[in-house]
Parts: structure tokens; sequence; C-alpha cells
């Protein structure tokens, strides 16, 4: 009896080694995390800002716009392929699930043209022509603080 039970552990003793090892691989930090961007009348920016304009996140993450100021609502203008555009309703908290890896740019309608602007980075920047191209023909149509767009491309990793 004692003979077989040593001869049976140490039969599946590489086997549980293995098996600990994937479970740990599994459990490894899958945790997501949530992003808060204020929509503010003034801000450390100046006037008509998103706080922070810039964010980088991991896929998976969440961003909540928040409405701290009244009168601002969000719309992407460029986002990955394979997301779905938004578009949020004024003075209304919004979440937005980061599925997709890539650079997501965004605009206040009403103070577009006072360059209430942001940008989020997911992971790689893999559509950075493409996003690159969208934020250079809006800065276009911005009447004040157009080099937001200018500091926001420098902050892309
Ligand atoms: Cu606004």
């Amino acid at each position: 009896m004692t003979t077989h039970t040593v001869h049976f552990s140490y039969l599946h003793r590489p086997l549980l080694r293995g098996l600990l090892a994937l479970c740990s691989l599994f459990a490894a930090p899958a945790w997501s995390a949530e992003h808060v961007v204020r929509m503010l009348n003034a801000g450390t920016d100046g006037s008509m800002v998103f706080e922070p304009a810039f964010v980088h996140a991991q896929v998976g993450d969440t961003l909540r716009f928040e409405p701290t100021s009244t009168g601002h609502f969000v719309r992407s203008l460029a986002v990955p392929d394979g997301a779905k555009p938004w578009l949020s309703e004024e003075d209304q908290p919004f979440v937005v699930t980061l599925a997709h890896q890539g650079l997501y740019f965004y605009n206040c309608p009403p103070h577009l043209m006072m360059g209430m602007v942001g940008l989020i980075q997911v992971g790689e920047a893999v559509n950075h022509a493409a996003a690159t191209a969208v934020m250079k023909s809006t800065q276009g149509r911005i009447y004040s603080h157009g080099a937001r767009v200018d500091s926001l491309l420098a902050l892309v990793k």
C-alpha cells in the first residue's frame, strides 16, 4: 500500500507542477482599470477642456466621462477598426469600454471650435496614421487652442 502511494505521487508530481503553473498563468493580473475624464468649463489647460485630455489605457479598461460642468457631451471622431463610434447625451455621465487597441480621438461638438478635444491610447497605437489624419483635419476646424491637437499627438507612445 505504501509502495503504491509513493509510486503514484512520484508519477504525478510533474503533472501537478504543470497544472499549478497553468493555473498561475490564468490567475495573472487580469483586473481592468476605470479611467475618469471630467468635462470642464475651466481646467489646468484653459477653458472648455477634457481633463485629463490624454489617457493611456489597456484593452478591457473602461473610461467614464464625467459631466462636472454643464453643457458638454462627447462624440468620437476616430476609433480603431472594430470599435464602435460613440455619442453621449449632454450633461450625462458616459462610459466607454475600451475593447480594441488603438487611438480614440473625440470632441465635445458644441465646443470643438474652442479646442475641446481628447485622445485615448489603448495598448499600441495601431491606427496611428488614420487617427492622425482625422486629428489634423479636425484641427483646421478649431478656432482657439488648436495646438491641443499637437500636444495630444506628442503624448502617443
Ligand atoms: Cu463642451
